[in-house]
């Protein structure tokens, strides 16, 4: 049953399957194209694959609404595909992590096509049905994806709550017919021996019973994430999930948690297993300080970023375990963010902001395509964008006048979530090798330059230098195990701190500016140099975007 934790030392690999590879040329990525790919996958030595949902879908939110949660979504192929790439993953060693989207189904569900149908119909109370007041929405709350969070129905003349999209109403957990519905087909993936679980917006399961009007911080609607976030019962509802199903399998679960707090994540991924393995925050993202929520073209602030990671370090130790990535499929590109995309700088911070994560204690994740340093792509039209929050926000903060065509984007260039959406980038023949179609995205116009093929041709690459952290991790119980402490804590250029284990020390630095800054960190002649990102370094400095990682003993 439960091995050693073997989670503990995995390293994650997200996979978004849309976007990942196209086995049959309709320009949509597929299971196949997956199960084609997985001896890349096995090269680069991840120990888990998460995929972004596969589940029957109408696409709304890309397969985040889910019409079936127990069939392969059509666009993806079919369950004897998903068959195959299960068993091929199994053959090489790899696991298979599956989206869970319960806060929320599509309304193409047949539950809500049931629950819509009249007040009484057994299935009413699978979702969150609310009378009007004062003639309109029940709550002043805006939906995620732009509009009130409320969608009236006429047939029974009360609204229902969509946190996202009118298309994804929310399920209510309150209801234990909903629970064990949940639970039946957790248990289902299971038992075709799926070994985990990443939760989409777990925390959000459990709403506030007032209902109460939120406070309006992005210009438009009440923020309604102090009423749904965390809420009253969310961890009674997980201990439930964990009793019922995660305990009787030898899986990795983790939530992604919006608002969740250091006080929080220590009753979500507690080290006693009673709910999760760990939870991903979103602090480190800095999307909630724009002028109009995550819309800024701001980057975020290396001080403000280590404030974050080394908060959630210190607090967790000893009581929760810490998931660690800077990009997946919401988020713009790790090396566009928090590293320098320029031609010059790109490579080297890349590998930079890498050392930075992994050498962290917790889980690592790699979204596809940062192995090899894939950047943003830089839209210029609103034509060329798909995602159904860009488009609704770009639409809402320019139809009310708050933002200007031209602000909104430059927005979209910096965060969009399509950034991380564009093809994988596999080589520099037509569409990158990621489908011999019309692709349903633009492909990044960079793919002559950076594809997995001139990766794997070219030993100092980013993708090799990922493949070295994820050895290092396996092969060091520091890096794993080790006590986080923070080093130069209020030094504006360089990120440092160290992890320690019985005699062991690792100490990490890492230069976050192009510019050569001193650094008087290490005892240069000592310790074991375990990476590098630099061939020559200068005793005393670290050069633009120069990491180091030594191991004392
Ligand atoms: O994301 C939840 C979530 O918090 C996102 O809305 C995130 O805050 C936002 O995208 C940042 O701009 C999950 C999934 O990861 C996302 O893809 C889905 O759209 C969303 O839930 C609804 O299922
Ligand atoms: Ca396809």
């Amino acid at each position: 049953k439960m091995s050693k934790a073997w989670w503990k030392s995995s390293v994650i690999y997200q996979i978004y399957p849309r976007s990942f590879a196209d086995s049959n040329g309709d320009g949509i990525g597929d299971l196949n194209g997956i199960t084609e790919h997985l001896d890349y996958l096995k090269k680069l030595g991840v120990d888990v694959i998460w995929l972004s949902p596969i589940y029957k879908s109408p696409n709304d939110d890309n397969g985040y609404d889910i019409s079936d949660y127990q069939d392969i979504m059509t666009d993806f192929g079919t369950m004897e595909d998903f068959d195959r790439m299960i068993t091929e993953m199994h053959k090489r060693g790899i696991k298979l992590v599956m989206d869970l989207v319960v806060n929320h189904s599509s309304d193409e569900h047949r539950w809500f096509l049931e629950s819509k149908k009249s007040k009484d119909n057994p299935y009413r109370d699978y979702y969150i049905w609310k009378d009007p007041k004062d003639g309109k929405e029940p709550t002043n709350w805006g939906a995620c994806f732009g509009g009130s969070a409320w969608q009236f129905d006429e047939t029974t003349g009360m609204y229902y709550l969509h946190c996202f999209s009118k298309k994804q109403p929310d399920l209510n957990w309150e209801n234990p017919a909903v629970r064990d519905e949940v639970f039946r087909m957790m248990t289902w993936w299971c038992e075709k021996g799926v070994d985990g679980f990443r939760m989409d917006v777990i925390s959000m399961i459990s709403k506030d019973p007032a209902y109460p009007d939120g406070e309006i911080k992005d210009g438009l609607h009440g923020d309604m994430s102090p009423y749904v976030c965390n809420g009253p019962h969310v961890h009674e509802y997980l201990q439930e999930m964990n009793k019922r199903v995660l305990s009787r399998f030898d899986l990795i679960t983790v939530g992604e948690t919006p608002g969740v707090t250091t006080e929080e994540a220590k009753k979500y991924a507690n080290l006693d297993g009673s709910e999760l393995n760990m939870v991903f925050q979103f602090e480190h993202m800095g999307t909630t300080d724009g002028k109009y929520g995550k819309w800024t073209t701001r980057k975020p602030e290396m001080k403000k970023v280590r404030a974050v990671m080394n908060k959630w370090q210190t607090e967790l130790e000893g009581k929760a375990w810490n998931s660690l990535y800077w990009d997946n499929h919401d988020q713009p590109r790790a090396v566009s963010r928090f590293g320098d995309d320029s031609p010059m700088y790109r490579e080297i911070s890349a590998k930079m902001i890498a050392t930075c994560l992994h050498m962290l204690k917790g889980s690592p994740y790699i979204y596809q395509g940062e192995e090899i340093g894939m950047t943003n792509a830089y839209f210029k039209s609103i034509s060329d964008y798909r995602d159904i929050e860009a488009i609704n926000a770009y639409k809402e903060y320019t139809e009310s006048g708050l933002m200007t065509e031209e602000e909104m984007l430059n927005c979209l260039k910096m965060i969009s979530r399509d950034n991380a959406r564009t093809p994988m980038q596999w080589d520099d023949s037509a569409n990158a090798g990621f489908t011999t179609g019309t692709p349903w995205i633009s492909v990044n116009k960079n793919y002559t330059q950076i594809n997995a093929k001139a990766a794997l041709e070219d030993k100092d690459s980013v993708f090799y230098y990922y493949q070295k952290l994820i050895r290092l991790r396996h092969q060091y119980e520091v890096i794993v195990e080790g006590v986080f402490h923070g080093l130069l804590e209020d030094n504006d250029d360089i990120y440092a701190y160290e992890r320690t284990l019985g005699n062991e020390k690792l100490v990490v630095a890492c230069n976050f500016t192009n510019k050569e800054v001193s650094c008087e960190l290490f005892e240069e002649n000592e310790g074991e140099e375990l990476i590098t990102n630099y061939k020559n370094h200068v005793a005393g400095a670290l050069q633009p975007y120069e990491t180091r990682v030594i191991l004392y003993k």
